[in-house]
Formats: structure tokens, sequence, C-alpha cells
């Protein structure tokens, strides 16, 4: 079977999307691409070889020419496409975040429980990084004994001036807390939140700083900070009981010249995480083809326990005191087997 995917928005992360699907994704066709803004719709499909271009996201998940949907148009439409394609029983492959808020995923939580089995997955994917899942592994072997705490680093170069601080939760640490969720196994019932305030500051967006305290009492750490300006650094440390296993990136060369030993950073996370997009889709792209979400893969439920914590840790960063994260129970289509 070939998946004849379409590809809804046309932006930085559509048109990469695009591309992946097009150039590096078995089993797959690029079907179609849409986007509102016609001109940048056409560059995509003609740099990707798309097979239909549209500019109307509404006419793509009722198309009998195609059999999945990937959603990577702005996050406010997420919610709206992702619903429409469970109409048209389409999966569907939604960029992070589900929905600006948790409340809005509430709708396709109910849709899928009705259905009785998950149509989307949620676009985290450094589930798929063969770093984090090499973290993974040790921990499931017991490589360093039991979890106590996650370190996590999340910098960008840098953000828009309409990126303010609580996107910096909302909209990047949600890749932190949701890899923090898939290392440890658990869930989150505490967050505390602080941004720096000095003077130094160049950004509407300061360095933030996370703190959860999981269920089974285990610590994470969050720092994001997205005008780091120097490079896109993503660092991680599970520390356990007896060791400690550390993120590695996927550095492909140094250079030793003049007394100096450098290498690279990535601008931004495209290139940084290139093998886990890959790796993503193209296990999205099987499970369409097996009639079943890889068990990898974010749920719509994680995409709604990511938003809450957020929005939870959003309130904590403007009260300056620790909030409980208050989850609703999770429906058994959501539920490991
Ligand atoms: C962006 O949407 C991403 O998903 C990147 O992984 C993250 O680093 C960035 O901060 C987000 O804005």
């Amino acid at each position: 079977m070939t998946v004849r995917v379409a590809v809804i928005g046309c932006g930085v992360m559509g048109a990469d999307h695009a591309r992946v699907i097009a150039n590096e994704t078995p089993n797959a066709v690029l079907q179609l691409v849409c986007d509102p803004d016609k001109a940048r719709m056409q560059d995509v499909a003609d740099a990707c070889g798309a097979l239909h271009g549209l500019t109307d996201a509404a006419a793509v998940a009722g198309r009998a020419d195609v059999d999945a949907v990937l959603i990577a148009s702005p996050d406010a439409t997420h919610a709206d496409l992702a619903l429409d394609a469970i109409h048209h029983r389409k999966p569907s492959l939604v960029e992070k975040p589900l929905a600006p808020s948790p409340s809005d995923i509430l709708p396709l939580l109910s849709k899928e429980n009705d259905l009785g089995h998950r149509l989307i997955s949620v676009g985290f994917m450094r589930r798929y990084d063969p770093s984090y899942r090499a973290m993974r592994l040790a921990v499931s072997e017991e490589r360093i004994g039991a979890p106590l705490v996650f370190h996590s680093v999340h910098r960008n170069v840098a953000v828009p001036e309409w990126f303010d601080g609580p996107m910096a939760i909302t909209n990047s640490a949600s890749h932190d807390l949701d890899i923090a969720r898939f290392l440890l196994g658990v869930e989150m019932v505490q967050v505390s939140a602080i941004a720096t305030r000095t003077q130094a500051q160049h950004s509407t967006c300061p360095p933030v700083m996370l703190t959860l305290v999981s269920e089974a009492g285990q610590i994470v750490t969050i720092e994001v900070h997205v005008a780091a300006q120097y490079g896109y650094d993503v660092r991680g440390e599970l520390v356990g009981t007896t060791g400690t296993v550390e993120l590695t990136e996927p550095r492909h060369m140094v250079t030793n010249s003049a007394l100096n030993r450098s290498g690279a950073y990535a601008p931004d996370w495209r290139p940084r995480f290139a093998e886990a997009y890959r790796l993503q889709n193209a296990a999205w792209v099987a499970g369409v083809i097996a009639g079943q979400p890889d068990p990898v893969a974010a749920s719509a439920w994680d995409g709604y326990v990511c938003g809450k914590i957020a929005e939870t840790a959003v309130a904590a960063l403007r009260s300056g005191t620790c909030h409980p994260v208050a989850l609703m129970d999770a429906a058994s289509i959501y539920k490991a087997k």
C-alpha cells in the first residue's frame, strides 16, 4: 500500500514535512499540499513534487485521493483540522501543540473515544530521536538504577518579538514536558516556574526555569531559553540511583585547527532533529498501513496532558507559587495494552 499524504500548511514545518514525506518516507506519496497563500503553496508543491495543490484546508480530509493528513498549519487551526480528519476517518499527524489550550483538545478525545480507537498522532518527534530512545532503553534496562531526576535544557537561537514568556512554555517547552513523561513513564503532579528578571536580558522572552515533581516523587527541571543567540542547543541528563545517562547530539564533524577544536551548532530544530522527524514520519505512515498508530507516537491524550501541564506552568509563572497539575482520567483507548 502506498499512503497518499496531504500536508496542510506550507510554512517552516509544513515545507519540511512535505520534503520528508516526498523524499525520505517509505510507502508514502505527497498527494497534495495546502496553504491559503497560493504562491507559498505552489513553491512547496513545485519543490517537493506534490501531485496537487490546494488553498482551502477544509477541502483536504474529505478527498477520496487522500489517505492521511499531516497538519502543520498555524497552532490555532490544529484542533479543527484534526476534528475534520476524524470526521472523514482519516489518520492525522498533527504538529505540536495539538491546540493552544487543552480545553480545545477535549472534543478530539471525545470523538476518538466514540470511535473506540485512535486516529491522531501528535508531532512530539523527540520520542523518535535515537539518543532519547537510547536513554529510555537505559532506564528500562535499569542501567542507572531507579531514575530520580531529569534535567532538560532547551535553547533556541532567537524567536520573533511576538513570542512571549508563556509561549516559551506552551510552544517550546511542550517538547521537554512530553519527553520527560516518555522517558520516566510517569505523570507530573506539580509544577513551579520562574523567569529571569535581570537588567541584561535582551528579549521579550527571558529564560524560564520549570521544576516539576512526578507522581513517583522524581524531579524534572526544564530550562527553556528561546533567545540564546549562540546556537540551537538541546541537552538532557537522567540521574538514577546508581548512575546517569546523557543526551548526545548528532555531531557530524569536529574541526581541529590553529590550536582550536570546534563544532557547529544547528541553527534550529530541523537539522538538529532531522533523524527524529524522518523516523517519526516513517512510523506514522507505517501505522496508517497497519491500521493503528505507532505505539511510540504521542496520542491526543499526550497532547492534552502536555497542554494541561504547560497551562498550569504558565499559571505558576504568573503567581510565583507551585501549582498542582490536575488531570482527568485517561480513556481506555489511550492506556498501554
Ligand atoms: C518549535 O515549534 C519547535 O517545535 C522546536 O522543536 C522548538 O525548539 C521551538 O522552540 C518551537 O518554537
